[in-house]
């Protein structure tokens, strides 16, 4: 029976945490923050998600697993801790790997030899190799001592749970014993997805291609409904057609690119080469750019003296996620434009989101407030017979029923 460490329990390690002791292993989900150990210790969630209390519950009650703020020596350690961005002097994100630097230290300080280190987080190039010199470092022992494996998490928010076990699992390792090992642990859990093998640069680069590809993909949308409202064109209409070619499958112009990866993978390769990732780089900034373009249009066909009612807040269509979102930054650029904002987020039952009033659905129904229609959250596709009677500005194609944004 394999014993786990998890460090950092957010999005993907809580999960994945939950995952591992579901199936037999012994689970040691580590986090700096005291309070969310203190909250897991008492079964309590900080993200929502379908059956994952009832698996967390269970877990906890075959004393598989344990929540800790303290590393302690294991088969195998899996770090899932943020790698955030700041504003560098230019405007252009810099990456901050200090918290992966601290858990590798941290593993560090208890790696034996023959012991496993994945690293899930999401990346730039060449920070498996900076994890295995902080681990060698640390610990005194060799390259060759232990393992260490890229394995970049590649679950679609809302459906983690599920995917962590049927999604193919890409595993980057440079020894032929560390790619058996991580093997072998991943087909621990995994149900339907398979494990395909490479070195630990191209797994980085994987992750890193994967979401650029979807957010240039994106930023295409977005360009082509700036160029469409200068001609008069309806954009959702036109990309109707133009999909209708077998080739052709353009994505939906919306109010920017939200949530913590897409809207900063991108970078991680910028900035490793600023020089050469032109498009990635121009295609991120198209996207950074949709909140204020839209809410320069809407700020010249509605008098500042209506009060404005932003729809969905969350960075996409349901879920209560509202890290990066476009939305909030919709409603920020209005409100400092002097309008009166507020907002409608089903997903979030606070009443007040980022100093904006939250109305219900019922409160929307009820007033007059002007309409910007922001996210395709499905409880207002159902009732688009009744919204699209009010006065609106809809970013996403939601009087088209368009929903994937
Ligand atoms: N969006 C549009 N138009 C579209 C599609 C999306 O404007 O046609 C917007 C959404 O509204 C949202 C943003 O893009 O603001 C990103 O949403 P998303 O659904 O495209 O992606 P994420 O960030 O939720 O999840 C992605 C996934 N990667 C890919 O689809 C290649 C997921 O598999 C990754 O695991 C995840 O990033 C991650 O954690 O990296």
């Amino acid at each position: 029976m394999q014993k786990i460490s998890v460090l950092g329990l957010g999005y993907i390690g809580l999960p994945t945490a939950i995952t591992f002791a579901m199936n037999g292993c012994t689970v040691r989900g580590v986090d700096i923050k005291q309070t969310s150990v203190d909250l897991l210790q008492q079964g309590i969630l900080p993200i929502e998600e379908e059956g994952l209390e009832e698996a967390l519950h269970a877990a906890q009650r075959s004393g598989r697993l344990t929540f800790d703020t303290s590393l302690v020596s294991s088969d195998a350690y899996i770090i899932t801790v943020q790698t955030p961005q700041r504003k560098g002097a230019d405007g252009i994100p810099v990456s901050d790997l200090s918290y992966v630097r601290s858990a590798a230290i941290d593993v560090g300080h208890v790696l034996q030899a023959g012991q496993l280190v994945i690293l899930e987080s999401t990346v730039p190039p060449k920070t498996t190799q900076m994890v295995q010199d902080v681990l060698c470092q640390t610990s005194g022992l060799s390259a060759s001592d232990f393992h260490v494996a890229h394995c970049p998490e590649r679950v679609i928010p809302v459906r983690f749970f599920i995917q962590l076990r049927e999604n193919d699992r890409i595993i980057g390792a440079d020894t032929a014993a560390a790619l058996n090992a991580a093997r072998a642990l991943y087909s621990l859990i995994l149900t339907k997805g398979r494990i395909r093998t490479t070195n630990a640069i191209s797994a980085e680069m994987c992750k890193l291609s994967e979401n650029t590809f979807r957010d240039i993909n994106i930023a295409y949308a977005n360009e082509l409904s700036v160029i469409c409202h200068k001609l008069g064109v309806n954009v959702y209409e036109l990309i109707e057609l133009a999909n209708c070619h077998p080739r052709v499958n353009i994505l939906s112009p919306g109010v920017g690119v939200g949530g913590h990866c897409i809207a900063v993978d991108p970078w991680f390769i910028h900035e490793a080469f600023p020089e050469d990732a032109r498009l990635i780089g121009i295609a991120r900034q198209v996207n950074d750019q949709k909140p204020a373009f839209l809410a320069a249009r809407i700020a010249e066909v509605v008098p500042v003296s209506r009060r404005i009612c932003v729809m969905g807040l969350a960075y996409k269509p349901d879920v209560d996620d509202l890290r990066e979102s476009p939305s909030i930054e919709v409603c920020r650029l209005l409100a400092e434009q002097g309008f009166t904002v507020v907002t409608c987020e089903p997903h979030v039952t606070h009443k007040s989101v980022k100093g904006f009033d939250n109305l219900t659905l019922a409160d929307v129904l009820a007033n007059d407030d002007y309409l910007v229609m922001a996210m395709g959250h499905k409880v207002f596709l159902e009732m688009r017979a009744d919204l699209s009677k009010r006065d609106m500005y809809d970013c996403i194609g939601f009087l088209k029923g368009i929903s994937k944004v």
